[in-house]
């Protein structure tokens, strides 16, 4: 019996997207599934029939035929929610999909609430907290790589080595612990060298995770690409072949481009949000351009990558000296030298051969774009990461594994300032409680309500 939502009652709601389609599914889960469809759907008698079926027929509102529909059944426990469940898939008009779940409340059933289903399925054991909530981050997925990570963590990668960390944890606090029961005799059970190993490990393993955050932050939200230069050394034609679309003006004369222009691409899987800005100059009299160039800098700065886009005539020293503010501000750039149509290439290879992130390319002639694709997406992945690595894209895991990071460092101090057994125990128990926060192996009402209201209603 469920003590937070009082699941004796049977939850329905409309499974695919509402409005004309040519099919609907409505899913049913509870005690009373099999009852209300029996109910409904009078040609046989479905608790009789075997879990994991297909039945079509009609469904009938007494004598009136609603739609000839589809079943399927599953039986609790082996069913998403853990309950006994039947979809009903059904002619997709709205109308229709409305009469069955009306007829259902009817008999019995209620509106399920946003993510109702899949907080059954958390209550009842069929997925962890930080698989439940990798569903509603799949369903949102509108990328190749964020549906890939999102994948990843239903198939549990993400928790399983929280867990492993957390079991260990719970041995050696269970050792210490057990230290405080003889404390008169001055015992340790607990190998404070082999702690000391374990609680560096898991320092790594939460360093990497809460590092990986911006990583899948980016892979959910997009990576914000500026795109800054000069005047006239060719951004807006670059925007263009970018997005294959003549978006931005494009002329000869400097100064062209008095506002950014944002717009989406998809690279190898990630969204690019493309930020075409003013051309910045040292001295502009012009009022209007120097508000445009303001925000270029101010664009720069929020940016996830820079790209400084030249004219491959400019000078080594003037480059250097935009390398140098970039590295200062901390950001991701790629120097990206332009129109290598006109002055030839292999010259210009050896100009700027000093240069790490460096690409040459020709916007306006299309001439190694793919290079600067290529690059735009490893500086962002920086090579290190394959999806088979866990990555936290998720908010609420973050601030947990800063508290987890925040308590393993309490926990260090204290082994090194040789603090008594009950102090550390403390701290353990704060590491163990935010570690299980994360898997939802410790929760409390709120937070799962808060957490599912997010899912959308039939999930
Ligand atoms: N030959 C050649 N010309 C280019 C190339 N890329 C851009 N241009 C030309 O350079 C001029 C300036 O291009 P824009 O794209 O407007 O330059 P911008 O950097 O956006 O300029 P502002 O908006 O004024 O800051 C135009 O005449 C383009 O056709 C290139 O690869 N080769
Ligand atoms: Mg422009």
């Amino acid at each position: 019996m469920n003590k937070l939502t009082g699941w004796d009652d049977t939850i329905i709601a409309l499974a695919t997207p509402p409005g004309i389609g040519a099919i609907g599914v409505i899913r049913l889960s509870g005690t009373k599934t099999f009852d209300i469809a029996n109910e409904l759907f009078p040609s046989r008698d479905l608790s009789l029939q075997p879990s994991q079926t297909l039945h079509i027929g009609f469904l009938k509102n007494g004598d009136a035929i609603i739609d000839e529909v589809v079943l399927s059944l599953f039986k609790g426990p082996k069913s998403y929610t853990g309950e006994d469940v039947i979809e009903i898939s059904c002619h997709g008009s709205p109308f229709i999909q409305q009469q069955i779940i009306n007829a259902c409340i009817a008999k019995g059933a209620r509106l399920a609430k946003p993510g109702e289903f899949t907080q059954r399925a958390f209550l009842n054991g069929k997925l962890d907290l930080a698989q439940a909530e990798a569903v509603a981050d799949l369903i949102a997925s509108n990328t190749a790589a964020s549906h890939k990570t999102a994948l990843h963590a239903i198939r549990g990668g993400f928790s399983e080595k929280l867990k492993e960390l957390r079991e260990r944890l719970i041995r050696f606090s269970a050792l210490i612990e057990l230290e405080l029961d003889f404390s008169q005799e001055d015992v340790e059970f607990a190998d404070r060298a082999q702690f000391y190993q374990l609680i560096a490990e898991l320092t790594g393993s939460t360093g990497q995770l809460i590092n990986s955050f911006q990583l899948g932050n980016v892979i959910r939200n997009g990576v914000s690409v500026a795109i800054i230069g000069k005047p006239n050394a060719g951004k807006s034609t670059l925007l263009n072949t970018l997005l294959n679309d003549n978006r931005a003006i494009v002329s000869d004369i400097p100064g062209t481009t008095r506002d950014t222009i944002e717009e989406i691409i998809n690279i190898d899987g990630i969204l690019f949000r493309l930020i075409d800005t003013a051309g910045i100059r040292q001295h502009s009299g012009d009022v209007l351009e120097s508000a445009g160039i303001e925000r270029s800098l101010e664009k720069m700065k929020q940016a996830d990558l820079v790209i400084y886009l030249f004219d491959v005539k400019d000078t080594q020293a003037e480059v250097e000296s935009w390398k140098s503010k970039l590295v200062k501000e901390q950001l991701n750039y790629l120097l990206v030298g332009n129109k290598i149509d006109v002055y030839g290439e292999v010259e210009y290879n050896n100009k700027f051969a000093v240069f790490e992130k460096l690409v040459l390319i020709s916007a306006k002639k299309q001439l190694h774009m793919e290079v600067l694709r290529e690059r735009m997406v490893d500086t962002i992945l920086q090579g290190s990461v394959q999806t088979e690595n866990t990555i936290i894209t998720n908010a609420r895991h973050y601030h947990a594994l800063k508290e987890v990071m925040r308590s393993l460092i309490d926990i260090k101090n204290g082994l090194d300032n040789k603090l008594p057994g009950d102090l550390l125990a403390l701290d353990i128990r704060h590491c163990l409680f935010y570690l299980g926060e994360i898997t939802g192996e410790i929760t409390n009402e709120d937070q799962l309500d808060y957490i599912f209201s997010k899912f959308c209603i039939g999930k």
